[in-house]
């Protein structure tokens, strides 16, 4: 049995989101982020990701972590390749080179973008935005991810998609993280490949589902 530790409002979602993609069974364990909770060692904090039963699955600390039939893992963006090729599918690699082009992907979107969305989402959630200075700040964020969405820009109008000229675990996981800067949409208003791109993978049934579990969380 999969074992997903981590509530919707996190990275867990991307994970939430290839399940609903694959169709496959997981029990949901809804570990929710520490610094949402005012006490998190009191006796009657929620399970989050200080509680000492969630460090024996991730020392890290964060969510989401998988135990898959014992075998436990963290980063999501690890996950979710294991588990793309694990169910395999029009998702999964379909050869090597497939993989080493998802990985390239995937380990940017982790290590050169996420970095700085992620900035904004947690910006909105501290209402960081809404002063002159978090204005020039936003601003700021912005013209550092243009060269990175640039090249991301010219890689969907070469291939309209990450990799394998089709929907893949690579679209998810950097669709995912591209989603954080959504709400401001100054900043993709260069990218209108990205905004086409976004859409399409925000059209799929198996997102709308997610979302809708998120919202209801
Ligand atoms: N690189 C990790 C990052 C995970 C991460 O930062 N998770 C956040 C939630 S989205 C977390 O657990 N934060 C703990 C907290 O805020 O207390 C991954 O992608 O899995």
């Amino acid at each position: 049995m999969l074992t997903v530790y981590g509530v919707y409002k996190s990275r867990a979602s991307r994970l939430y989101w290839l399940l609903e993609e694959l169709g496959v069974p997981f029990e949901k364990v809804p570990v929710i982020q520490a610094r949402k909770v005012p006490d998190p060692l009191s006796a009657d904090a929620p399970l989050n990701t200080r509680s000492p039963s969630f460090l024996a699955v991730n020392p890290m600390a964060q969510i989401p972590s998988i135990d898959d039939d014992g075998l436990v893992l963290s980063e999501s963006l690890a996950i979710l390749l294991y588990l793309a090729r694990k169910h395999g599918g029009p998702l999964a690699p379909a050869d090597l080179s497939e993989e080493g082009r998802m990985l390239h992907w995937l380990f940017w979107g982790g290590t050169t973008l996420e970095p700085l969305t992620v900035q904004v989402t947690q910006g909105d959630e501290r209402g960081a935005w809404e002063s002159e200075e978090g204005q020039e700040k936003l601003a700021a964020l912005g013209k550092t991810m243009k060269t990175p969405l640039a090249v991301f820009e010219a890689h969907l109008a070469a291939h309209g998609h990450v990799a394998g000229g089709r929907f893949t675990v690579a679209d998810l996981g950097l669709a995912e993280i591209v989603r954080y800067v959504q709400g401001h949409p100054r900043l993709l208003a260069d990218f209108p490949r990205v905004r086409d791109w976004l859409d399409r993978c925000q059209s799929r049934p198996a997102f709308k589902a997610m979302w809708e579990k998120r919202n209801a969380e």
